[in-house]
């Protein structure tokens, strides 16, 4: 080979290495799982000719080891794969493989991130989301779940999550009770959703963590604008893992996580109506966000379910 990568990483190239590799990978053995063996085999490649390309000092290898335990020990690897852009990724590389057979429609999809925390309290149609300890901007957040057709579906579950006004979540803070401002509503006949809960803050990685260590050589923030995330589950529909952004959020177009798109921004709305305030049957003026969310049919079962990935609580 004469292209431009294999003369420079010539010290790899040798066969000494190209054999040292094969044997890491465990391309000579035969148990193991042939996928695992081609794909660590590569990665071990990729790392050496890192090490080559870059001229990696062993201090420096044994730093970026240290740092793996960092953040395994932390619990941040989920949080640091949000902030460089991989969970997005896979967001987009789905998205396109499921625009070849569906096409696009429906609302779309993007991270779930890494604070998700499973059996939340369910409710029919209605939940108070906050346990009233946050005296936060009180939020009525509501909307309709439909069909492409623009039918209302029934039997829809909207599971809910969001951060307080410091941009914390519950089970992650433990300064916050169990399962605050995390709920699951069943929609009606009507497909509606709605729930009384508190204005949430952006989130900002926690300062002192390996994520934000990484993220300040990058010369990054480690910021999100205010969101909230939503599963919406219905037989027969596939699943959406979706969140909406706050407009007016500086952070709005500049999410640590990439997390914001068209079609998941929200405007927020002050309601001073009297009548509507207590047909809610709220205290006084708030900030209303509605948000409907449109679910193309699923065509196999399996797009009904969330992906498996490890989640808290189940
Ligand atoms: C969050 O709240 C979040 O949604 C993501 C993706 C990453 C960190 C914190
Ligand atoms: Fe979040």
């Amino acid at each position: 080979m004469s292209n431009v990568v294999s003369q420079k990483l010539s010290f790899i190239r040798q066969p000494e290495i190209q054999s040292l590799l094969r044997e890491g990978a465990g391309l000579n053995a035969p148990a193991g799982d042939e996928r695992v063996k081609a794909i660590v085999h590569q990665l071990l490649e990729n790392i050496c000719g890192l090490i080559e390309e870059y001229n990696i000092s062993e201090e420096e290898f044994w730093h970026g080891v240290n740092y793996l335990h960092e953040l395994g020990g932390q619990k941040e690897a989920a949080l640091l794969a949000a902030g460089l852009g991989l969970e997005h990724f896979l967001d987009l590389r789905q998205e396109a493989i499921d625009a070849a057979s569906h096409g696009v429609e429906g609302t779309p999809r993007t991270i779930e991130g890494p604070l998700y925390v499973a059996n939340s309290p369910l409710s029919e149609g209605f939940a108070r989301m906050d346990d009233g300890r946050d005296r936060g901007e009180v939020m009525w957040l509501h909307g309709q779940v439909n069909n492409t057709q623009g039918e209302p579906i029934a039997n829809a579950i909207v599971d809910i999550w969001h951060a307080n006004t410091l941009g914390n979540y519950s089970f992650f803070d433990k300064s916050q009770s169990e399962y605050n401002l995390r709920r699951r509503i069943r929609t009606g006949a009507d497909g509606r959703y709605s729930v009384r809960s508190i204005v949430p803050s952006g989130y900002g990685c926690p300062p002192e963590g390996p994520t934000q260590k990484l993220l300040n050589l990058l010369g990054r923030h480690g910021n999100r604008p205010a969101h909230i995330h939503f599963f919406v589950s219905a037989p027969g529909y596939r699943h959406l893992t979706s969140q909406i952004n706050l407009s007016g959020d500086k952070y709005l177009w500049d999410d640590f996580a990439f997390a914001t798109r068209e079609g998941l921004i929200a405007d927020p709305l002050k309601v001073t109506d009297r009548s509507l305030i207590e047909a809610r049957g709220l205290e006084g003026e708030h900030t209303e966000v509605r948000f409907d969310f449109t679910l193309p049919a699923a065509l196999s079962v399996d797009e009904e379910q969330r992906i498996n990935r490890p989640r808290v609580g189940e």
